[in-house]
């Protein structure tokens, strides 16, 4: 494997150009060294002041805000969840500034169980922490795992997806403003050997992207006993029952499913209605669904962006092909389309499905939602259990109590109720994966950064003369 520039495509114009250069295995171990380099100082550096460097990185991004939604636009081909990921982003960095302190204090020394044994809790951050993210938010997951690390007291090297990341020139450009972060926070770029030989050279691993190569992550990072966290895909649930507000509804589960042009881990690609609330529900679907248009006229214009990945258009047309031959039907939408060479999948209604169709069973990761009626809560919770994700759901209904137990019931590292997909808006709430949609402690949460820190237990015998049992001289 050599160096050369990435080869990378516009997803609204399909224009493909060159950018940067791809790591080998030579330089990438020289980046990872001089991170290794940089690390001791950093983590010696008070949790204040390491707060201050995200502060001011935070400040050196948001006077880059033009420059980074534009390599955003090339990288995704939408403007406006562009800008709401870089709000995000500055919103993460702003967080953690001021969380992380309060959280890296260590606790006080006490009494262990026993009782002249002083116990003292370390907290060391792991030396170099390695990220591996998707193309979905390039910005945004290339740096919420990499934002807490860094407060922790580790150095990151970041592997962004090959597919978006010309948001990587302009982050450099920011980090380079920074001289407490530039010599422990790096970027490597190019395709999965690239994140191959990254999971070579750190300590710890943070993954987002799907499932078949998050379990090669998890088996490299086993044969290297070094800790992983994994991110990966969903086939979130709604279930909507009779008593809910069913436009309401309608209205969030368009949203949750067809922001981003359904392209987020978290999206509902599976909606259960209860079978009296079928026909009501599905007209206020149809309608929410049948007013979002594309942007493919003026990129400015309209709510659904382009297919970002090439290699994701063939997989959402195969699955709407499949569940067609399968007795499918599409309400509202229900094709790709191509458009001065990008290619959009059309906001999608889609009903007779059933578990047979890969569309109800894979991630889909387009602007689809397929419907499907149910009798009664048992059957409810069933049809959204049967499933290899455990991502997140969500339950609409006006019972609390049912709700509630009906969320309970759910295999669901997060379930909003009575709104969709809050997990992309709500940070303080720790959730961990069910199945094969992730590995490892929250991501959320405060107990998002105690996964950097190795746990050090100092034992103090403060001099009691003899406590052992062994006889004496
Ligand atoms: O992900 P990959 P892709 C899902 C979505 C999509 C599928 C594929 O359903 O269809 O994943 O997307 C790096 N060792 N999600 O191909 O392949 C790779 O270079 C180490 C869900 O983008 O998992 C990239 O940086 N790294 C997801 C990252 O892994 C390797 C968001 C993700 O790539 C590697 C995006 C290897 N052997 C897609 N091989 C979510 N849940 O948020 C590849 N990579």
């Amino acid at each position: 494997m050599s160096r050369e520039p990435l080869l990378l495509r516009h997803p609204w114009t399909g224009e493909r150009s060159r950018f940067g250069l791809s790591e080998d295995a030579a330089s990438l171990a020289e980046k990872a060294a001089r991170l290794r380099a940089g690390q001791p100082d950093w983590a010696a550096r008070s949790p204040e002041e390491r707060a201050q460097a995200l502060v001011a990185l935070r400040e050196a991004l948001a006077r880059r805000r033009e420059a980074m939604l534009a390599a955003l636009f090339a990288d995704t081909g939408r403007v406006r969840e562009s800008a709401l990921e870089f709000d995000a982003t500055l919103a993460t960095l702003s967080r953690w500034a001021e969380e992380a302190p309060k959280l890296l204090a260590p606790p006080p020394a006490k009494a262990s169980n026993i009782p002249f044994i002083q116990a003292k809790q370390r907290y060391e951050a792991f030396a170099l922490v390695g990220v591996i993210s998707p193309w979905n938010f390039p910005l945004l997951l290339a740096l919420i795992d990499a934002v807490p690390a860094l407060a922790a007291g580790s150095a990151v090297l970041i592997k962004p997806s090959e597919v978006a990341c010309r948001f990587t020139a302009v982050l450099e450009e920011a980090i380079a403003e920074v001289p407490a972060l530039s010599s422990v926070l790096a970027m490597a770029l190019g395709d999965g050997r690239v994140g191959a030989l990254v999971l070579e050279q750190v300590d710890l691993v943070c993954f987002t992207g799907s499932v078949a190569t998050g379990r090669k992550v998890g088996e490299a990072c086993m044969r290297r006993f070094i800790p992983c966290f994994l991110e990966l895909g969903g086939k979130d649930p709604a279930l909507v029952f009779a008593d809910a507000d069913l436009a309401r509804a309608a209205r969030a589960i368009a949203w949750a499913g067809l922001a981003n042009a359904g392209q987020s881990c978290m999206s509902i690609e599976r909606v259960y209605v209860e079978k009296e609330a079928y026909p009501a529900f599905l007209s206020a679907l149809c309608a929410e669904v049948g007013r979002l248009r594309l942007n493919d006229e003026d990129p400015a214009v309209g709510e659904i962006g382009p297919i970002i990945a090439e290699r994701q258009v063939e997989i959402i047309r195969s699955q709407l092909e499949e569940a067609y031959a399968l007795g499918a039907r599409a309400l509202v939408g229900g094709r790709v389309v191509e458009r001065h060479g990008g290619f959009w999948c059309e906001p999608t209604v889609l009903v007779d499905v059933h578990p047979g169709m890969r569309i109800l069973r894979e991630e889909t990761f387009g602007p689809i939602l397929p419907v499907t009626p149910f009798a009664d809560e048992e059957q409810a919770v069933a049809l959204a259990n049967e499933t290899e994700y455990g991502l997140s759901a969500a339950v609409f209904s006006a019972d609390p109590q049912r709700a509630e137990r009906v969320a309970g019931r759910l295999q669901a590292g997060a379930v909003s109720i009575n709104d969709a997909s809050l997990t992309s808006l709500v940070h303080s709430a720790e959730k961990t994966s069910y199945k094969c949609s992730g590995l490892g402690g929250s991501r959320m949460g405060p107990a998002s950064i105690m996964r950097f820190l190795r746990k050090k237990a100092l034992l103090i015998n403060p001099g009691v003369e003899d406590p052992w049992w062994f006889p004496r001289a």
